[in-house]
């Protein structure tokens, strides 16, 4: 299934946020102002009555001295077979601790959290973790330039990539993946969901922009 390209970024711009300030710093080494790495938990983001959400996994974000940034993102769970948008997301300028969203985070009571939902806690998009070409906001749902899950379920990505910002802000970004097959299709189709409130009368699904899994400093 194939979407145009389309800007998460748009609605992700929130900079209140709901949860701060008691973010324990999980930095497993931090040698320098210039070298910084960064290992979370990724847990997951809806409640476990939504279908196919129950996923775990790990993430490392390591600023190398070169000015290039690398993310490496493990997780278990996820709709086999399909691809996974993921993103840095954060508050670009000064250290911001954001949070990521739980179950509670479901604001409207559909009972699913929505991007739009989750944005106050995690901020807006600082780079997209494609797997070639552009990392910026504009690739927030380049689907075809995401990591894949395997058969399994089972999803590994690892890129070393120069974003300015996500450079700035190594220390303070949430990660977060995307997608749920909420219907077991196979596909993320507006069956299982409908459409995302995200961008509505894009046709998006819902199931390809919900988010699963988020990990970052304030967990
Ligand atoms: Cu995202």
């Amino acid at each position: 299934m194939k979407f145009r390209l389309c800007s998460m970024a748009v609605v992700v711009a929130a900079s209140t946020f709901a949860a701060s300030g008691a973010a324990v710093a999980a930095h497993d080494t931090n040698p320098s102002d210039k070298v910084g790495n960064y290992a979370y938990d990724l847990t997951a983001v809806q409640a476990s009555s939504v279908p196919n959400a129950a996923a775990e996994g790990s993430t490392r974000i390591t600023s190398l001295p070169n000015g290039k940034v690398r993310v490496q993102v493990d997780a278990w769970g996820l709709a086999p077979g399909l691809p996974h948008a993921m993103h840095l997301h954060g508050v670009d300028g000064p250290a911001t601790d954001m949070a990521c969203p739980g179950p509670a985070a479901d604001s409207d009571g559909d009972g699913f959290v929505s991007v739009p939902e989750g944005a106050p806690f995690y901020g807006g998009i600082l780079a997209s973790l494609t797997t070639t070409g552009d990392t910026t906001a504009a690739s927030a749902l380049a689907l075809d330039r995401f990591a894949v899950a395997d058969a399994d379920g089972h999803l590994e990505y690892s890129r070393t990539f120069r974003n300015d910002s996500a450079l700035a802000n190594a220390d303070t970004v949430q990660v977060v993946v995307h997608g749920i097959d909420v219907n077991g299709s196979g596909g993320y189709d507006l069956a299982g969901a409908g459409e995302a409130p995200l961008v509505p009368g894009s046709g998006i699904p819902f199931e390809a922009t919900m988010p699963v899994l988020c990990g970052g400093v304030a967990n």
